[in-house]
């Protein structure tokens, strides 16, 4: 086993398993985290701990809404994680509390486990990763398990709370089961583990959260998940900004992220079709068009002005493109989420992956700060105009970060709330805060309550673990 990891490449090594104690990663904040957890756990279990998992949030810095259409992103980790103490007991039962009193404890058989994804439950993020892991790994007989749980990402920020979550979980059952996989199969599993939450995402929060290297950002690029470290500007800083607007994409799951999902599958099927694609009806992905018509991603561009109308099409006029049944469409096209949507954008969406793609490429081979800066800017200007998944507090910030001096800004995760990103000269960090702290936060007594963890500098961290104690 141990030769077959030095085999490996790096990335595709197993997630590590380390002594606590031996660590060097930890800051001293997650340090004296993972002691109030081990006493938390104490407390509510009568042991102490075996281990604890760790799964960091992320932070986005380009390529908004295209992991799903198959093109290449470009997140970092942040600091803030998912930890979750984890012991095994001989009840055959699956026991998780949260170490915040607003998280109902949750008992059941931890075999087989059933997740209603028509219920926001916060234990579903959990039971999503443990499930997709335990059955990839075929293991029927897993042990019983009481855990602890203890999250410092925001949810509904767009640094990715939930797929942490749905990667730690996927760690426990992992480790307490003695199975091992190597990172990108894990990230796979992942991946697709979070999808029993009712969401169909993509690929790059799961993905972000596992294979992470401090330092450096990553450039993650799908089927199969491939991911190549990209050097973070000299003399530039990253600076999240979090509107305080929670973003609810998934509680009106038909309305949002999902339908943006749809709509790009539909602009893919309706393109294959009329670039005579072979096998037109196999396409899934905005990417799949790209690759088997051969061309540049800005031809795509203007074989979406030329193909596809920029009014809203109905179920009905995407039946009549591909030549089937509105039944067909809501069959192969539509999820079950989205199959009562009416009016889909198809136009604008596929020119904001087909342009964002492009960004993504751009940004990595950028040679200077405000290069890169433009691209932030113009990606949120297409996520805002073109994708429709901004909100009027993610354009007022970006602005006020834009006036403020940052080379760029722009909204990072899925949007529709949640948190900005912007690049700002590192010598000016300070005085960027500032500003943006009066601008923004000080405008309402509810803001500024909460602006020491909505507003930070943010370094890349590294990727999840497991903690032995
Ligand atoms: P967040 O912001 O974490 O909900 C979602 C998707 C990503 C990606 C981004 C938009 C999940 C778990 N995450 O992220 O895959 O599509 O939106 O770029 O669905
Ligand atoms: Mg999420």
């Amino acid at each position: 086993m141990a030769e077959q990891d030095s085999k490996r490449s790096k990335t595709d090594a197993a997630v590590p398993v380390v002594a606590l104690a031996a660590d060097t990663s930890l800051t001293d904040k997650q340090r004296s985290r993972c002691g109030a957890l081990t006493a938390a756990f104490a407390k509510a279990c009568g042991r102490q701990p075996d281990f604890i998992c760790r799964a960091p949030g992320r932070v986005n810095l380009i390529g908004e809404h295209i992991d799903y259409s198959g093109y290449g992103v470009l997140p970092m980790a942040i600091e803030q994680d998912i930890l979750i103490a984890v012991a095994p007991n001989d009840t055959n039962t699956l026991n998780i509390s949260n170490v915040n009193s607003k998280f109902a404890t949750r008992n059941m058989s931890c075999w087989p486990v059933d997740i209603d994804d028509t219920k926001h439950e916060w234990t579903n993020y959990f039971l999503a990763g443990y499930r997709g892991l335990l059955e990839h790994a075929k293991c029927t007989t897993p042990i019983g398990l009481d855990v602890v749980v203890d999250g410092v990402v925001p949810t509904g920020s767009g640094l990715s709370s939930s797929s942490a979550f749905v990667v730690c979980a996927a760690l426990v059952a992992m480790h307490a089961n003695a199975l091992s996989f190597p990172k990108t199969e894990l990230a796979t599993v992942c991946a697709k583990a979070e999808h029993y939450v009712g969401t169909e995402g993509g690929g790059m929060d799961q993905t972000i959260s596992i294979m992470a290297q401090p330092g450096v950002g990553l450039y993650i690029q799908f089927h199969p998940i491939r991911a190549t470290p990209a050097q973070l500007p000299q003399g530039g800083a990253f600076v999240i900004a979090n509107t305080l607007v929670e973003a609810n994409k998934y509680v009106t799951a038909g309305s949002c992220y999902n339908k943006r999902v749809v709509e790009c599958r539909a602009a893919a099927r309706i393109l294959a079709a009329k670039l005579n694609i072979e096998d037109a009806v196999s396409v899934r992905r905005l990417g799949d068009v790209q690759e088997r018509a051969g061309k540049s991603l800005r031809d795509m561009m203007d074989v979406v002005d030329t193909h596809l109308s920029k009014d809203d099409y109905t179920q009905d006029d995407i039946a009549k493109e591909l030549g089937i049944t509105v039944d067909e469409v809501v069959a192969t096209v539509l999820s079950p989420s989205t199959k009562d949507q009416t009016h889909f954008n198809l136009h604008d969406r596929a020119r904001h992956v087909f342009s964002e793609a492009q960004r993504v490429l751009d940004f990595k081979d950028a040679t200077t700060l405000a290069d890169m800066g433009r691209l932030m800017d113009e990606s949120h200007a297409s996520c805002r105009d073109q994708y429709h998944c901004s909100c009027p507090e993610l354009d007022q910030l970006t602005a006020l970060c834009r006036e403020a001096g940052a080379y760029g800004s722009r909204l990072t995760g899925a949007g529709w709330g949640g948190s900005t990103v912007s690049l700002v000269p590192e010598d000016d960090v300070d005085a960027f805060l500032a500003k943006i702290k009066k601008g923004y936060y000080e405008q309402s007594p509810q803001r500024l309550e909460q602006v020491d963890s909505a507003l930070f500098v943010t370094s890349a961290g590294p990727g999840a673990c497991v903690f032995t104690l």
